[in-house]
């Protein structure tokens, strides 16, 4: 049985994403698209849209253009926008990296898109310096100042001409964020203008984000949630997105009340903070109408916690990196009348199935399955890797990994993750990425990590190692901290003798779900 949303169609518009999101710049000229909520940092639409197409002509005259890819490594500022979309009007696209990435992580993302150009921000200059100079990247920019990079304003000041790059929205990749999928390490997500054009005004049929809006944006860009659902459908709405370079309680309560916030993003984590912090009630949250929550399961109790303090229902948005990211919204017209455990309903022109795992069956109406979503947004595929695509979408069908189940009114719930990804406070963690680090250790045999109840994360890692004798549980440990991002750090491990296997040699994660 296939489930469509109960919104019309929508039209999508032919163009790029820059066009779609700064087509209205003329109109908002003056008014503030992106403020900093720390240093109050302030870019007019105007301002970005003349610094977008000014940084494209630095980047063409350096020989930036279609079919190439720009490394962007940074936390939530103002400036980011202008960097995305000064590789967009060059024709290239942008690679979004999570500053606390490990160098190697860095140079293993830039490695497998290609990039010809880093983009930084000033707190990680360095390691960008160091990792642009180990794998050959000559141009490195920073956005601010730093001695072992240029100024990206410098891009801006030079005075070259925009660019006109020729390029069919439906095929050119705009951004390639990476993500674990279903199975397996990161890929390349190829998300094409069109389907990032398509996913904003999907989504804004449901969410109408206007003017008068004031988005908070604490949630990071470089994550598809923050990129897409924050970020542009702020801008597509000529609202004001309000950034914050990280999370902490009071500072963020203190500007959601400072800066009139309409409209607030968590991720569950957030909302657990929120939910328990001290003098929630000092703040003025009267500004706040719809808060949003998605990118890992969220709890029923906490939600009702988290709303009474704030004020403010909280509903859960749903979908993945490979669908730009958004498949399932609680439109703002339902509001208060769906239930604050589920997803809400599908956006306009995006159908859903649920099968039994694995396979391409339906299961009879009523009952769980795995969730497979077709419609424009979707991916063209992962970058270089035809057979994790032609796993992952059968037929248009985007394989979601996630078990979901339909009520009567066609609002959905994910009862369960079946793929292998596990996430920390939202943050993707891949298992098959940490086994390789636990298996690159001379001390041991074999391993495999799996996803446990973490009070603070959600889920953390949990690694199982066949150890060589003598080897010690704070060596292993230490030495996945030394090389992965401190948010994919094992954080509990358990010597087995050996790992559960299929006869084929895949690793049994229920097993070791089950065992704990
Ligand atoms: N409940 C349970 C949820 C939920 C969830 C996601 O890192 P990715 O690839 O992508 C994301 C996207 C988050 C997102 C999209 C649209 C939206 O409106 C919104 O919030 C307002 C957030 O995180 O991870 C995708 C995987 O994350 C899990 C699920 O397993 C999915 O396949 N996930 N949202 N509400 N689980």
């Amino acid at each position: 049985m296939i489930y469509r949303s109960p919104l019309p169609d929508v039209e999508i518009p032919g163009g790029t994403l820059t066009e779609l999101v700064l087509g209205t710049a003329a109109r908002h000229g003056g008014k503030p698209a992106l403020v900093d909520g720390v240093t109050g940092e302030t870019l007019t639409y105007a301002e970005l849209a003349e610094g977008a197409s000014a940084g494209a002509g630095g980047l063409a005259a350096l020989g930036v253009g279609p079919g190439d890819v720009v490394g962007l490594l940074s936390h939530n500022q103002p400036r980011y926008a202008l960097a995305v979309h000064a590789a967009l009007g060059a024709g290239a696209a942008v690679t979004p990296m999570n500053p606390v990435l490990t160098a190697g992580e860095i140079g293993k993302q830039l490695r497998a898109s290609r990039a010809k150009v880093l983009v930084t921000a000033e707190a990680v200059a360095d390691k960008a310096a160091d990792v642009a100079r180990e794998h050959g990247i000559e141009h490195v920019y920073v956005l601010g100042e730093h001695d072992r990079a240029r100024p990206f304003a410098e891009l801006l000041a030079a005075g070259h001409p925009a660019p006109r790059p020729d390029l069919d929205p439906a095929t050119a990749v705009a951004v390639l964020p990476f993500s674990s999928g279903t199975t397996g390490a990161a890929k390349g997500v190829r998300l094409t203008h069109r389907n990032l054009v398509a996913n904003l005004v999907q989504t804004r049929a449901g969410w109408r984000v206007g003017p008068d809006d004031v988005q908070a944006a604490v949630l990071p860009f470089f994550h598809i949630y923050g990129f897409t659902i924050i970020l542009h459908s702020g801008l597509l709405g000529g609202a004001t997105v309000l950034t914050l370079p990280r999370f902490e309680p009071g500072a963020y309560l203190a500007a959601l009340a400072e800066h009139h916030v309409t409209r607030a993003y968590f991720a569950p984590p957030m909302v657990l903070a929120l939910a328990n912090a001290p003098d929630v009630e000092r703040y003025d949250l009267s500004a706040l109408r719809y808060a949003f929550c998605g990118a890992a399961p969220l709890d029923v109790e906490v939600t009702e916690r988290a709303e009474r303090r704030l004020g403010c229902r909280i509903r859960q948005g749903y979908g993945m990196t490979e669908a730009s990211p958004g498949t399932h919204q609680v439109y703002d017209d339902a509001f208060a009348t769906t239930p604050a455990g589920s997803v809400g309903r599908l956006s306009p022109n995006t159908e859903a199935r649920l099968v039994h795992p694995g396979t391409d069956t339906d299961v009879a109406p009523g009952e769980d399955g795995e969730l497979l979503v077709r419609g424009p947004q979707v991916m063209l595929g992962y970058l270089d890797n035809p057979g994790a695509t032609a796993s992952t979408i059968t037929g248009g069908w985007l394989h979601t990994g996630d078990i979901a189940r339909v009520d009567d009114h066609g609002v959905f719930w994910i009862v369960d993750r079946l793929k292998e990804l596990i996430k920390y406070k939202g943050y993707q963690v891949a298992p098959a990425e940490l086994e390789a680090v636990l298996l690159s250790h001379p001390g041991v045999l074999d391993a495999a990590v799996i996803g446990v109840p973490h009070a603070e994360g959600g889920e953390a890692p949990k690694a199982f190692v066949v150890p060589r004798p003598g080897v010690e549980a704070g060596d292993v440990l230490a030495w996945v901290a030394e090389r992965v991002a401190p948010y994919k750090k094992v954080r509990a491990l358990e010597f087995v003798d050996s790992i559960p296997k299929s006869p084929t040699g895949k690793i049994l994660r229920r097993v070791l779900k089950e065992r704990g």
